[in-house]
């Protein structure tokens, strides 16, 4: 029998491999991290973390802009305000406290070993560290994901970024082209254009095509009020500039366009980093991901694949989770991925959106004629000014959902205070997917996904206890209509008949 110095060498210390090498400690295992780095991933450096600061500082942008010179707020002029500043705050403060935050959190508080630097697999057993030998009986890898690039001309040009160069800017652009309508590229579109940067977003296919239409609406009726612009069906051809970028060059409607611009966000998707599982004979999927069955095994006995690397969904509950269920197995338990009712979310900043379950064209074709518990519902005012009342639209209240700044929004918002909505099956009773955008639900969507899970009905629902005001509106909506005997919910809120997208 060999002898291994650890259970498992879980190669890569991101959501995935902290998360995992903690919960084989747990479990009484012994486990090894090697980062080359920093623990933590990509989170603090440039996804979650940053992405929650900088919408942030967005949102305060976004809504001094609405607010100046209204009701009692002074006039604020914005003409100089700097996306690179909160940038640079972010790098000098947020990535260095976060990075020893991990740190200290996975060394002295949970005790996990870790070599740092440049490892090296040898074998499926043995990892390489600065010169030093590292035995496991298993062996983890997590290495993450990087943007997909695609080949076209320009693609290298300096200004071309992605989601990992955004912490890095040091200028302002003025025009920026975002090349991907997916969660990552409308984000950045509501993130970059509150600071004064005129923002085109050029997709390919559809933007959040997996996303309900009442959400994608609200986001894009919103996007077209802000200048920011969409091409849905586009193809980009190429990238031009002289030693930087000037324009984007795509095919559109038969046509060639040219959007001239002086930054370029590439997004449109994620490529997993799979490549230090090959020389061990593991097998790679169609979009380079490690494949895994539901423990996180992959084909090569003692050989896990975890968090991005092993493939979508890309989100770090479910890394974390990879994470988990690999370390439950190494230390011999026979324990699965569930991947449903995975929520979902996006930085709108002020606001941002979040789902679970199913969209109501999903819930109609699995369903049939489903309910709806949604509001505002019904007509809205065309041109709505902030700080007016319209008399006869009476969903203009409906909903406030959210922290101080989406009630705020009511008033000087010109109804951008939100959306709210579920969906349930009137034959059970039982909900089928929620939709928000607000502030602050998405605390409770990590609740409800697990609710949709075991099949929680209005009436169960109508008997929680909501805190009023709150940013989800399910409680106290689902009340107001579980006393019907058939259920009939809110009517559908009518269709925006605009066109906020150039097709
Ligand atoms: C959070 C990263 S910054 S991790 O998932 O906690 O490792």
């Amino acid at each position: 029998m060999p002898s291994y110095d650890y259970d498992a060498i879980w190669f890569g210390g991101g959501a995935a491999g902290r998360f995992g090498a903690a919960f084989l400690k747990g479990l009484g295992g012994k486990p090894l991290i090697v980062e080359e780095r920093h623990l933590g991933g990509e989170c603090h450096v440039c996804r979650c973390a940053f992405e929650n600061f900088f919408s942030d500082q967005a949102s305060m942008a976004e809504l001094m802009r609405l607010y100046s010179g209204k009701s009692w707020y002074p006039k604020i002029d914005l003409s100089h305000i700097s996306a690179a500043k909160a940038a640079e705050l972010y790098r000098e403060v947020g990535q260095r406290a976060f990075a020893d935050t991990m740190k200290h959190q996975t060394e002295k508080q949970l005790g996990v070993e870790v070599a740092w630097g440049k490892g090296k697999i040898i074998d499926k057993n043995t990892v390489e560290v600065n010169g030093k030998i590292y035995k496991g009986k298993n062996l983890v890898i997590g290495t993450g994901s990087r943007p997909t690039m695609p080949n076209i001309p320009g693609i290298n040009l300096p200004g071309v970024m992605t989601y990992k160069d955004h912490p890095e800017m040091r200028n302002d652009p003025k025009k920026m082209v975002i090349i991907g309508g997916g969660k990552i590229g409308i984000g950045k579109a509501a993130m970059f254009a509150p600071f004064n940067i005129e923002v085109t977003v050029l997709e390919k296919y559809t933007c959040l095509p997996k996303w309900d239409r009442d959400i994608r609406n609200f986001i894009f009726r919103d996007f077209k009020r802000r200048g920011i612009k969409i091409y849905e069906g586009i193809d980009v051809k190429e990238i031009k500039g002289k030693g930087k970028v000037e324009s984007v060059v795509a095919q559109f409607n038969g046509e060639t366009m040219e959007f001239p611009c002086d930054a370029v966000m590439m997004s449109i998707g994620l490529t997993p980093n799979s490549e230090p599982a090959i020389p061990l004979g593991v097998k790679i999927g169609k979009g380079n991901e490690i494949i895994i069955d539901e423990g996180c095994r992959t084909n090569v006995s003692g050989v896990y694949g975890v968090g991005d690397a092993a493939g979508p969904p890309y989100f770090m509950a479910i890394a974390r989770k990879r994470g988990m269920i690999a370390a439950k197995n190494i230390a011999g338990e026979d324990a699965k991925m569930d991947y449903s009712f995975v929520p979902d979310h996006i930085y709108i900043p002020p606001l941002e959106a979040t789902c679970v379950g199913l969209t109501e064209a999903e819930a109609r074709e699995k369903y049939g004629d489903v309910v709806l518990i949604q509001v505002p519902w019904g007509p809205k005012p065309k041109d709505p000014k902030p700080e007016e009342y319209y008399p006869g639209f009476e969903n203009q209240g409906l909903p406030v959902c959210g922290r101080m700044h989406t009630l705020n929004l009511l008033f000087y918002g010109q109804n951008r205070n939100g959306l709210v909505k579920a969906i349930v099956d009137p034959k059970s009773r039982k909900f089928l997917g929620f939709h928000s955008i607000g502030d602050g639900a998405k605390t409770g969507f990590q609740y409800l996904s697990y609710l949709l899970k075991i099949g929680w009905t209005v009436d169960q629902m109508a008997n929680l206890h909501e805190i009023f005001l709150n940013a989800e509106h399910f409680v106290q909506l689902s009340r107001l209509v579980a006393g019907q005997k058939e259920l009939k919910g809110f009517a559908a809120q009518v269709y925006l008949e605009e066109d906020y997208i150039c097709r």
